[in-house]
Parts: C-alpha cells; sequence; structure tokens
C-alpha cells in the first residue's frame, strides 16, 4: 500500500480548495507562495499582475489544501480586465472555503465593499454557506498599536467565519494561516501526490516564469502589455530527428507578445540585456522544470492591442 493511500484514509484527514480574493496588489500571491514554501505564483510590486487561476497545493500529514490564486478583483478598462474578473467567478464557482485578503496598510474601500457584495451574493443565506475567513495582509507596515485598530475596523466590516492577521514578508502569524485555513477545510481524501506544488503544465509554469521576469527587469507601465506564451519545447532527440544542431539541451521556444511596435526594443533592452538577464535569471527554475539543461528562446512579436481584442485574448489563452 503507498504511502498515499495510508494517508487518504486517515480518518479526519482534511483536503479542499480555498479561493484567495481579494483587491489587486494585496498580497494574494505573495501569501500563496509563503504558504507553500515555493514560487508557484508570480507576484509584483504592480496590480494586475496575476491573470490566471493558478493552484498552489499545500500538503501536510493530515490535510491538503489546494489554494486558488486569483487576479485583483477591479473595475476592468479593457476586455482583459473584464476576463480576469471572469477568471475569479469561475474560481469562486467550486471552492470549499475562501479567503479574502485586506492589505494592514491601507483603507477599506469601494473595491473591498465590491468583493463582499459579490462573495455574500454567492455565498451568504442567513449566515455563511462556506467558510469566508478575512486575511488581514502586510501586517508588518503597522505598529502593533495601529494594527489594534485595523483588526477591529476589519472585523466590523463584515461577521467573517474567521479573522487573521499575517506578514507573508516576515512570516509572522504565517503557521496560524494554514492552521485555521485548513481547520474550517471539508473531511475528504488527498487529491494530489505529497510533492506536487502546482497544477499548472510545464509550459504554463514556464510562460508565467517568462512574465515574471520581465516584470521584475522592467521598471515601468509597460509589463501591463506584456503576454507570453511557449509554443513549444523541443527535446535533444526530437531536434535530432529534424536535424537540429543537439547541445543536449531542450530548447524552449517562447513567444512574448506587446501591443504596439514602439514597445518591442523597450523590452529587448539595450544589446538584447533584457532577454539576456531574463534567460539567465530563469536558468536553474526552468532546467528544475523540465528535470533536465535547457535553453529558452526568447522571440518578441506585436499583437496590436490585444488587451482589448477578443480574437487575440482567445489565442493568447484568455
Ligand atoms: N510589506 C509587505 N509587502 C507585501 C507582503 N505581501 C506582499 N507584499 C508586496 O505587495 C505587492 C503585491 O504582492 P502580490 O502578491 O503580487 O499581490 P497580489 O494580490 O497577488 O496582486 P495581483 O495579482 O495584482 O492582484 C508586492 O510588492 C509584494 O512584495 C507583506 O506581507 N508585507
Ligand atoms: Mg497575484
Amino acid at each position: 500500500m503507498s504511502e498515499n493511500s495510508t494517508m487518504a484514509e486517515h480518518q479526519d484527514y482534511r483536503s479542499g480548495f480555498v479561493a484567495v480574493v481579494g483587491r489587486p496588489n494585496v498580497g494574494k500571491s505573495t501569501l500563496i507562495n509563503a504558504l507553500v514554501g515555493a514560487q508557484v505564483a508570480i507576484a509584483s510590486s504592480r496590480p494586475e499582475t496575476t491573470r490566471k487561476a493558478i493552484r498552489g497545493i499545500l500538503t501536510t500529514e493530515h490535510a491538503q489544501m489546494v489554494l486558488v490564486d486569483t487576479p485583483g478583483i477591479h473595475r476592468p478598462r479593457t476586455l482583459l480586465g473584464q476576463r480576469l474578473n471572469d477568471v475569479v467567478d469561475e474560481s469562486l464557482s467550486d471552492v470549499d472555503e475562501v479567503a479574502f485578503l485586506l492589505p494592514a496598510d491601507q483603507e477599506i474601500g469601494t473595491g473591498d465593499r465590491r468583493i463582499l457584495a459579490r462573495l455574500r451574493s454567492e455565498f451568504w443565506k442567513r449566515e455563511w454557506k462556506i467558510p469566508v475567513v478575512a486575511i488581514v495582509t502586510k501586517i508588518d507596515t503597522l505598529s502593533p498599536q495601529q494594527l489594534v485598530g485595523k483588526l477591529v475596523e476589519i472585523n466590523d466590516f463584515a461577521n467573517f467565519t474567521e479573522l487573521i492577521p499575517v506578514s507573508a514578508t516576515t512570516t509572522d502569524n504565517l503557521d496560524e494561516v494554514s492552521r485555521v485555513l485548513i481547520g474550517h477545510m471539508p473531511v475528504g481524501p488527498q487529491m494530489y501526490p505529497d510533492d506536487q506544488i502546482s497544477e499548472e503544465r510545464p509550459t504554463d509554469q514556464i510562460a508565467e516564469l517568462v512574465r515574471g521576469a520581465f516584470l521584475e527587469e522592467l521598471d515601468d507601465e509597460l509589463p501591463h502589455s506584456l503576454a507570453v506564451v511557449v509554443d513549444s519545447i523541443e527535446y535533444p532527440a526530437a531536434r535530432a530527428e529534424l536535424g537540429l544542431a543537439d547541445d543536449g539541451k531542450a530548447h524552449v521556444m517562447v513567444s512574448i507578445y506587446v501591443e504596439r511596435d514602439s514597445q518591442k526594443p523597450i523590452i529587448i533592452g539595450r544589446h538584447a540585456e533584457h532577454l539576456v538577464q531574463v534567460k539567465k535569471r530563469l536558468r536553474t527554475p526552468v532546467n528544475r522544470i523540465l528535470g533536465q539543461k535547457a535553453k529558452l528562446e526568447l522571440h518578441v512579436s506585436v499583437a496590436k492591442g490585444w488587451q482589448s481584442d477578443p480574437k487575440q485574448l482567445e489565442r493568447l489563452g484568455f
């Protein structure tokens, strides 16, 4: 009997899906990475970083929790923005629990009220139909006194199932977050192997890593205009068959799309410095994902106004 099935039969083993929601930039992806203990979702200082419902998997001896990262809920300005909000709706349609993130360093605002209304319409009928846990993020930005005031304010905002403060950056109270979220999950079997931390396919994982690396490399608003697709992975044996040079590496063909011609040189950089840096930064993580030496081949193309063009959005996987 495998270790998995032993665990799955554990009488009060818990498992379930937790949708992690909140306004853009409140720290959803950072918290998921901290809980899972690996970079499963990209995080950045710019709002609207997350575009897909990426699932991070946390497995303990007594539970398996699938954390569903979601795009920040916002008032959409483009068709992409609408699609991102749709992603959140889909993520909410089949979860066991919701974690609603509110940042300690900002006031409760219209955005939060809109999210609460959305959660109420979906999950409230005299009481919450599933647990809705409020998580106050970035508590490292407040003094202990300020934090007390903040917790009172959020406690008055809605009657959440539970309220937990956390800092993903300092890991302050992080264990308590997983304990509480797991505590509210239903009893159920283990769904993924012990060592699986993400549900993404390698091609999608690499595409996200490339987008994340560009977000770090570029320091203006341009990153919002980027879309990244891994077109193919050519493994050494297949390359040899095609008569291509076999350097023992898997070649990962990546297309990077920008919205306008003028953005191309900015993405590439002087002497292709951005491309070089991104490849360097990602060498180890990409090798790890593919389990072998790999080479990124980055091609920058223009997909005119893709954020508002239904056809282009579909082609880019939205
Ligand atoms: N000080 C502090 N900053 C944090 C903490 N958690 C996240 N951040 C920062 O907040 C910014 C946004 O983090 P993300 O995790 O990308 O936020 P998000 O909610 O996933 O954002 P979207 O995907 O755009 O909706 C980043 O600059 C993080 O470094 C924290 O605990 N403390
Ligand atoms: Mg995010």
